[in-house]
Protein backbone atom coordinates (compact mmCIF):
# COMPACT_ATOMS: atom_id res chain seq x y z
CA UNK A 1 0.00 0.00 0.00
CA UNK A 2 1.56 3.46 -0.62
CA UNK A 3 1.72 5.37 2.64
CA UNK A 4 -0.98 7.69 1.39
CA UNK A 5 -2.57 9.22 5.13
CA UNK A 6 -2.24 12.75 3.45
CA UNK A 7 -4.61 12.07 0.42
CA UNK A 8 -7.21 13.80 0.28
CA UNK A 9 -9.97 11.17 0.09
CA UNK A 10 -13.15 13.37 -1.41
CA UNK A 11 -10.87 14.15 -4.48
CA UNK A 12 -11.02 11.40 -7.73
CA UNK A 13 -8.72 8.99 -8.05
CA UNK A 14 -7.38 9.69 -11.84
CA UNK A 15 -4.75 6.77 -12.02
CA UNK A 16 -4.68 3.26 -10.65
CA UNK A 17 -1.53 0.79 -11.21
CA UNK A 18 -0.92 -2.45 -10.80
CA UNK A 19 1.88 -5.10 -10.39
CA UNK A 20 1.54 -9.02 -11.28
CA UNK A 21 3.16 -11.40 -9.97
CA UNK A 22 5.09 -14.45 -11.70
CA UNK A 23 4.81 -18.00 -10.03
CA UNK A 24 4.46 -21.36 -11.48
CA UNK A 25 7.30 -24.02 -9.31
CA UNK A 26 7.16 -23.82 -5.65
CA UNK A 27 10.11 -24.26 -3.65
CA UNK A 28 9.55 -28.18 -3.31
CA UNK A 29 9.10 -28.74 -7.11
CA UNK A 30 5.00 -28.84 -6.82
CA UNK A 31 3.06 -26.68 -9.58
CA UNK A 32 1.32 -23.49 -8.10
CA UNK A 33 -0.23 -22.41 -11.21
CA UNK A 34 -0.67 -23.65 -15.10
CA UNK A 35 2.49 -23.98 -16.45
CA UNK A 36 3.27 -22.02 -19.89
CA UNK A 37 3.62 -24.05 -22.88
CA UNK A 38 7.27 -24.47 -23.50
CA UNK A 39 7.57 -25.97 -20.22
CA UNK A 40 6.36 -29.35 -21.87
CA UNK A 41 9.16 -29.59 -23.30
CA UNK A 42 11.53 -31.41 -20.35
CA UNK A 43 14.82 -31.28 -22.47
CA UNK A 44 14.35 -27.68 -22.39
CA UNK A 45 13.26 -27.46 -18.71
CA UNK A 46 16.62 -30.01 -18.25
CA UNK A 47 18.82 -27.73 -20.75
CA UNK A 48 18.55 -25.14 -18.01
CA UNK A 49 19.19 -27.25 -15.21
CA UNK A 50 22.75 -28.53 -16.49
CA UNK A 51 23.06 -24.55 -17.03
CA UNK A 52 22.37 -23.58 -13.32
CA UNK A 53 24.40 -26.50 -12.23
CA UNK A 54 27.49 -25.84 -14.46
CA UNK A 55 27.48 -22.14 -13.02
CA UNK A 56 27.39 -23.43 -9.13
CA UNK A 57 29.89 -25.48 -9.25
CA UNK A 58 32.20 -22.71 -11.48
CA UNK A 59 31.29 -20.78 -8.87
CA UNK A 60 32.73 -22.72 -6.40
CA UNK A 61 35.46 -23.40 -8.13
CA UNK A 62 36.45 -19.90 -9.10
CA UNK A 63 36.41 -19.00 -5.33
CA UNK A 64 38.74 -21.92 -4.57
CA UNK A 65 40.72 -19.99 -7.25
CA UNK A 66 40.42 -16.54 -5.43
CA UNK A 67 41.47 -18.31 -1.91
CA UNK A 68 45.03 -20.08 -3.50
CA UNK A 69 46.05 -16.41 -5.27
CA UNK A 70 45.37 -17.10 -8.80
CA UNK A 71 42.02 -15.35 -9.18
CA UNK A 72 41.45 -11.86 -8.33
CA UNK A 73 37.95 -10.68 -6.88
CA UNK A 74 35.36 -12.99 -7.86
CA UNK A 75 31.37 -12.29 -7.58
CA UNK A 76 29.76 -15.91 -7.02
CA UNK A 77 25.61 -15.56 -8.16
CA UNK A 78 25.31 -18.68 -5.59
CA UNK A 79 21.31 -18.83 -5.41
CA UNK A 80 20.67 -16.71 -7.99
CA UNK A 81 21.17 -18.73 -10.93
CA UNK A 82 17.93 -18.95 -12.58
CA UNK A 83 17.83 -15.17 -13.50
CA UNK A 84 20.84 -15.14 -15.35
CA UNK A 85 19.96 -18.61 -16.97
CA UNK A 86 16.32 -17.69 -17.20
CA UNK A 87 16.70 -14.72 -19.48
CA UNK A 88 19.58 -15.31 -21.15
CA UNK A 89 17.57 -18.38 -22.55
CA UNK A 90 14.80 -16.49 -23.71
CA UNK A 91 17.40 -14.06 -25.66
CA UNK A 92 18.13 -14.72 -29.70
CA UNK A 93 21.96 -14.42 -30.38
CA UNK A 94 21.43 -11.36 -32.37
CA UNK A 95 20.11 -9.85 -29.45
CA UNK A 96 22.36 -7.87 -26.80
CA UNK A 97 23.12 -8.86 -23.38
CA UNK A 98 24.12 -6.44 -20.96
CA UNK A 99 25.04 -8.13 -17.87
CA UNK A 100 25.98 -7.38 -14.60
CA UNK A 101 29.36 -8.36 -12.38
CA UNK A 102 26.89 -11.28 -11.34
CA UNK A 103 25.70 -12.64 -14.34
CA UNK A 104 28.82 -15.42 -14.97
CA UNK A 105 25.20 -17.96 -16.22
CA UNK A 106 24.40 -15.31 -18.69
CA UNK A 107 27.46 -15.01 -20.18
CA UNK A 108 27.94 -19.21 -20.05
CA UNK A 109 24.54 -19.38 -21.95
CA UNK A 110 25.77 -16.88 -24.57
CA UNK A 111 28.75 -18.82 -25.43
CA UNK A 112 31.37 -17.26 -23.62
CA UNK A 113 34.19 -19.87 -22.80
CA UNK A 114 34.74 -20.55 -18.80
CA UNK A 115 38.43 -19.83 -19.25
CA UNK A 116 37.55 -16.21 -20.56
CA UNK A 117 35.66 -15.81 -17.45
CA UNK A 118 38.59 -16.70 -15.63
CA UNK A 119 41.00 -14.37 -17.58
CA UNK A 120 38.15 -11.18 -16.50
CA UNK A 121 38.23 -12.05 -12.92
CA UNK A 122 41.84 -12.61 -13.37
CA UNK A 123 42.82 -9.41 -13.88
CA UNK A 124 43.21 -10.29 -17.73
CA UNK A 125 41.41 -7.75 -20.37
CA UNK A 126 41.68 -10.46 -22.84
CA UNK A 127 39.11 -11.94 -20.85
CA UNK A 128 37.01 -9.62 -22.60
CA UNK A 129 37.52 -10.22 -25.79
CA UNK A 130 35.03 -13.23 -25.36
CA UNK A 131 33.72 -16.17 -27.15
CA UNK A 132 30.33 -15.07 -27.24
CA UNK A 133 28.47 -13.04 -29.35
CA UNK A 134 30.55 -10.29 -30.08
CA UNK A 135 28.52 -7.26 -30.01
CA UNK A 136 27.27 -8.57 -26.59
CA UNK A 137 28.72 -6.46 -23.45
CA UNK A 138 31.69 -7.29 -21.06
CA UNK A 139 30.37 -7.59 -17.32
CA UNK A 140 29.88 -4.33 -16.14
CA UNK A 141 31.56 -3.25 -12.17
CA UNK A 142 30.35 0.60 -12.03
CA UNK A 143 26.78 -0.23 -10.58
CA UNK A 144 23.88 0.09 -12.71
CA UNK A 145 26.08 2.43 -15.92
CA UNK A 146 24.75 -0.81 -17.82
CA UNK A 147 21.28 0.71 -18.16
CA UNK A 148 22.07 3.78 -20.05
CA UNK A 149 24.42 1.88 -22.47
CA UNK A 150 21.24 -0.79 -22.66
CA UNK A 151 18.91 2.03 -23.82
CA UNK A 152 21.57 3.53 -26.47
CA UNK A 153 22.12 0.00 -27.63
CA UNK A 154 18.35 -0.54 -28.22
CA UNK A 155 18.25 3.15 -29.54
CA UNK A 156 20.36 2.21 -32.52
CA UNK A 157 17.90 -0.96 -33.23
CA UNK A 158 14.91 1.47 -33.47
CA UNK A 159 16.89 3.88 -36.08
CA UNK A 160 18.24 1.06 -38.11
CA UNK A 161 14.80 -0.60 -37.90
CA UNK A 162 16.60 -4.17 -37.22
CA UNK A 163 14.33 -6.62 -34.85
CA UNK A 164 16.60 -6.88 -32.30
CA UNK A 165 16.28 -6.36 -28.32
CA UNK A 166 18.73 -5.19 -25.41
CA UNK A 167 18.65 -7.19 -22.29
CA UNK A 168 20.04 -5.68 -19.44
CA UNK A 169 20.85 -6.61 -15.80
CA UNK A 170 21.49 -5.06 -13.13
CA UNK A 171 20.71 -5.61 -9.19
CA UNK A 172 18.72 -3.83 -6.56
CA UNK A 173 21.40 -1.56 -5.67
CA UNK A 174 21.16 -0.11 -8.89
CA UNK A 175 17.86 0.95 -8.78
CA UNK A 176 18.81 3.97 -6.88
CA UNK A 177 21.09 5.46 -9.53
CA UNK A 178 20.11 8.18 -11.27
CA UNK A 179 21.70 6.47 -14.63
CA UNK A 180 19.46 3.13 -14.08
CA UNK A 181 16.25 5.90 -13.86
CA UNK A 182 17.37 7.42 -16.73
CA UNK A 183 17.78 4.73 -18.72
CA UNK A 184 14.03 3.96 -18.00
CA UNK A 185 12.94 7.27 -18.53
CA UNK A 186 14.89 7.39 -22.37
CA UNK A 187 13.69 3.76 -22.69
CA UNK A 188 9.97 4.89 -21.89
CA UNK A 189 9.83 8.03 -24.17
CA UNK A 190 10.92 6.45 -27.25
CA UNK A 191 9.34 2.70 -27.28
CA UNK A 192 12.92 1.17 -27.09
CA UNK A 193 13.30 -2.34 -27.09
CA UNK A 194 14.44 -3.30 -24.35
CA UNK A 195 14.21 -5.05 -21.23
CA UNK A 196 15.66 -4.15 -17.46
CA UNK A 197 16.03 -6.99 -15.65
CA UNK A 198 16.90 -6.29 -11.89
CA UNK A 199 18.07 -9.23 -9.74
CA UNK A 200 16.20 -8.30 -6.73
CA UNK A 201 18.69 -10.60 -4.22
CA UNK A 202 17.60 -8.40 -0.96
CA UNK A 203 21.38 -6.88 -0.12
CA UNK A 204 23.69 -4.57 -2.38
CA UNK A 205 26.58 -5.47 -0.38
CA UNK A 206 25.54 -4.64 2.90
CA UNK A 207 22.47 -2.56 2.37
CA UNK A 208 19.56 -4.29 2.53
CA UNK A 209 16.28 -3.72 -0.12
CA UNK A 210 14.40 -2.35 2.99
CA UNK A 211 17.31 1.18 3.25
CA UNK A 212 17.56 0.84 -0.63
CA UNK A 213 13.94 1.78 -1.15
CA UNK A 214 10.61 2.52 0.71
CA UNK A 215 8.82 1.22 -2.84
CA UNK A 216 6.74 -1.81 -1.94
CA UNK A 217 8.20 -2.76 -5.19
CA UNK A 218 11.02 -2.23 -7.57
CA UNK A 219 8.68 -3.42 -10.43
CA UNK A 220 6.39 -0.23 -9.95
CA UNK A 221 9.47 2.08 -10.89
CA UNK A 222 8.57 1.11 -14.54
CA UNK A 223 5.02 2.35 -14.29
CA UNK A 224 6.65 5.88 -13.98
CA UNK A 225 8.36 5.26 -16.89
CA UNK A 226 5.40 4.15 -19.00
CA UNK A 227 5.57 1.33 -19.09
CA UNK A 228 4.95 -2.76 -17.54
CA UNK A 229 6.77 -3.26 -14.78
CA UNK A 230 6.27 -7.21 -13.21
CA UNK A 231 7.47 -8.91 -10.70
CA UNK A 232 8.61 -12.79 -10.78
CA UNK A 233 9.89 -15.41 -8.67
CA UNK A 234 13.23 -15.45 -9.37
CA UNK A 235 14.16 -18.88 -8.06
CA UNK A 236 11.75 -20.22 -10.56
CA UNK A 237 13.59 -20.31 -13.84
CA UNK A 238 10.14 -21.84 -15.16
CA UNK A 239 8.54 -18.28 -14.55
CA UNK A 240 12.19 -16.35 -15.20
CA UNK A 241 12.17 -18.26 -18.63
CA UNK A 242 8.49 -17.32 -19.30
CA UNK A 243 8.33 -13.63 -18.50
CA UNK A 244 12.11 -12.66 -20.27
CA UNK A 245 10.40 -14.72 -23.50
CA UNK A 246 7.34 -12.90 -23.20
CA UNK A 247 9.24 -9.58 -22.58
CA UNK A 248 11.49 -10.16 -25.08
CA UNK A 249 9.07 -10.88 -27.83
CA UNK A 250 6.93 -7.90 -26.90
CA UNK A 251 9.98 -5.78 -27.86
CA UNK A 252 10.99 -7.13 -30.81
CA UNK A 253 7.24 -6.55 -31.98
CA UNK A 254 7.72 -2.95 -31.36
CA UNK A 255 5.59 -2.80 -28.15
CA UNK A 256 8.22 -1.05 -26.17
CA UNK A 257 10.53 -1.60 -23.04
CA UNK A 258 9.94 -3.90 -19.98
CA UNK A 259 10.39 -4.16 -16.80
CA UNK A 260 11.26 -7.26 -14.47
CA UNK A 261 11.85 -7.54 -11.00
CA UNK A 262 13.29 -10.99 -9.94
CA UNK A 263 12.79 -11.98 -6.54
CA UNK A 264 15.86 -14.10 -5.79
CA UNK A 265 18.29 -13.96 -2.50
CA UNK A 266 22.20 -14.22 -2.41
CA UNK A 267 23.11 -16.78 -0.79
CA UNK A 268 27.10 -16.07 -0.38
CA UNK A 269 28.78 -13.54 0.25
CA UNK A 270 29.02 -10.08 -2.01
CA UNK A 271 32.16 -11.07 -3.48
CA UNK A 272 35.59 -12.66 -2.35
CA UNK A 273 35.99 -9.25 -0.63
CA UNK A 274 33.33 -9.67 1.88
CA UNK A 275 32.07 -11.62 5.09
CA UNK A 276 28.63 -11.28 4.45
CA UNK A 277 28.24 -13.15 8.61
CA UNK A 278 29.13 -9.74 9.90
CA UNK A 279 25.82 -8.03 8.98
CA UNK A 280 23.38 -10.76 8.24
CA UNK A 281 22.03 -13.21 10.25
CA UNK A 282 22.66 -16.66 9.87
CA UNK A 283 18.90 -17.74 10.39
CA UNK A 284 18.25 -15.54 7.16
CA UNK A 285 20.31 -17.20 4.93
CA UNK A 286 19.43 -20.58 6.07
CA UNK A 287 15.65 -20.17 5.27
CA UNK A 288 16.50 -18.75 2.18
CA UNK A 289 18.34 -21.98 1.23
CA UNK A 290 14.92 -23.54 1.67
CA UNK A 291 13.52 -21.18 -1.76
CA UNK A 292 17.19 -21.94 -4.17
CA UNK A 293 16.44 -22.25 -7.76
CA UNK A 294 18.33 -25.88 -8.31
CA UNK A 295 16.68 -28.01 -6.05
CA UNK A 296 13.52 -26.69 -6.84
CA UNK A 297 13.90 -27.90 -10.25
CA UNK A 298 15.77 -30.90 -9.40
CA UNK A 299 12.20 -31.76 -7.31
CA UNK A 300 10.02 -31.10 -10.26
CA UNK A 301 12.06 -32.93 -12.89
CA UNK A 302 12.32 -36.02 -10.72
CA UNK A 303 8.25 -35.82 -10.42
CA UNK A 304 8.32 -36.01 -13.90
CA UNK A 305 10.21 -38.80 -13.97
CA UNK A 306 13.18 -36.76 -16.61
CA UNK A 307 15.79 -36.90 -13.69
CA UNK A 308 17.15 -39.45 -11.74
CA UNK A 309 20.51 -40.10 -9.25
CA UNK A 310 22.30 -41.69 -12.21
CA UNK A 311 22.30 -38.42 -14.31
CA UNK A 312 22.74 -35.99 -11.57
CA UNK A 313 25.98 -37.93 -10.63
CA UNK A 314 27.05 -37.95 -13.89
CA UNK A 315 26.25 -34.22 -14.52
CA UNK A 316 28.18 -33.58 -11.64
CA UNK A 317 30.86 -35.18 -13.20
CA UNK A 318 30.97 -33.84 -16.29
CA UNK A 319 30.50 -30.23 -15.18
CA UNK A 320 33.94 -30.84 -12.55
CA UNK A 321 35.49 -32.07 -15.71
CA UNK A 322 34.63 -28.96 -18.33
CA UNK A 323 35.79 -26.80 -15.51
CA UNK A 324 38.92 -28.44 -14.71
CA UNK A 325 39.75 -28.18 -18.41
CA UNK A 326 39.51 -24.42 -18.58
CA UNK A 327 40.58 -24.07 -14.94
CA UNK A 328 43.78 -25.56 -17.03
CA UNK A 329 43.98 -23.28 -19.98
CA UNK A 330 43.30 -20.15 -17.76
CA UNK A 331 46.27 -21.22 -15.75
CA UNK A 332 48.68 -21.81 -18.95
CA UNK A 333 47.96 -18.24 -20.60
CA UNK A 334 51.01 -16.31 -20.14
CA UNK A 335 50.41 -13.53 -18.49
CA UNK A 336 51.01 -10.05 -20.29
CA UNK A 337 53.40 -7.76 -19.68
CA UNK A 338 52.33 -5.29 -16.94
CA UNK A 339 53.42 -2.03 -19.46
CA UNK A 340 50.20 -3.65 -21.48
CA UNK A 341 47.84 -1.93 -18.91
CA UNK A 342 47.90 1.48 -20.30
CA UNK A 343 47.07 0.14 -24.04
CA UNK A 344 43.65 0.62 -25.58
CA UNK A 345 42.94 3.07 -22.82
CA UNK A 346 43.37 6.51 -25.17
CA UNK A 347 44.38 5.99 -29.01
CA UNK A 348 46.74 8.35 -28.40
CA UNK A 349 48.34 7.92 -24.37
CA UNK A 350 48.49 10.90 -22.99
CA UNK A 351 52.35 12.37 -21.79
CA UNK A 352 52.15 10.94 -17.96
CA UNK A 353 50.63 7.96 -19.08
CA UNK A 354 53.30 7.23 -21.43
CA UNK A 355 55.79 7.89 -18.78
CA UNK A 356 54.43 5.46 -16.39
CA UNK A 357 54.52 2.81 -19.42
CA UNK A 358 57.76 3.57 -20.07
CA UNK A 359 58.77 3.52 -16.65
CA UNK A 360 57.00 -0.42 -16.55
CA UNK A 361 58.81 -1.52 -19.66
CA UNK A 362 62.39 -0.49 -17.35
CA UNK A 363 63.07 2.88 -19.41
CA UNK A 364 63.76 5.60 -17.36
C1 LIG B 1 29.07 3.35 -9.39
C2 LIG B 1 29.50 2.39 -8.34
N1 LIG B 1 29.37 2.73 -7.05
C3 LIG B 1 29.74 1.87 -6.09
C4 LIG B 1 30.31 0.66 -6.42
C5 LIG B 1 30.71 -0.32 -5.33
N2 LIG B 1 29.76 -1.44 -5.32
C6 LIG B 1 30.06 -2.59 -5.94
S1 LIG B 1 28.80 -3.67 -5.86
C7 LIG B 1 27.84 -2.62 -4.98
C8 LIG B 1 26.47 -3.01 -4.52
C9 LIG B 1 25.56 -3.33 -5.66
O1 LIG B 1 24.41 -3.98 -5.20
P1 LIG B 1 23.31 -4.51 -6.18
O2 LIG B 1 23.07 -3.50 -7.25
O3 LIG B 1 22.15 -4.92 -5.38
O4 LIG B 1 23.99 -5.78 -6.90
P2 LIG B 1 24.45 -7.17 -6.24
O5 LIG B 1 25.87 -7.00 -5.80
O6 LIG B 1 23.55 -7.47 -5.11
O7 LIG B 1 24.39 -8.17 -7.33
C10 LIG B 1 28.52 -1.42 -4.76
C11 LIG B 1 27.96 -0.28 -4.01
C12 LIG B 1 30.45 0.35 -7.80
N3 LIG B 1 30.95 -0.80 -8.21
N4 LIG B 1 30.04 1.23 -8.74
MG1 LIG C 1 21.62 -6.82 -4.74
Amino acid sequence: MIASGRADEQLPVIARFEVRYRNYLAPDGAINRKLPAFASDTRLLVTLYRAMVLVRAFDLKAVALQRTGRLGTYAASLGQEAVSVGVASAMREEDVLLPSYRDNAALIWRGVKLEDILLFWGGDERGNRFSGPVQDFPFCIPVGSQAPQAAGVAYAFKLRKEPRVAVCLFGDGATSKGDVWEAMNFAGVHRLPVVFVVTNNQWAISVPLRLQTASETLAQKAIAAGFIGEQVDGNDVVAMHAAAEAAIDAARNGQGPHFIEAVTYRLGDHTTADDAARYRPTEEVQARWKEEPIARLRSFLAGQNVWSKTEEERLAAECQQRIDAAVERYLAVEPRAPETMFDHLYAKLPKAYAAQRRELEGGS
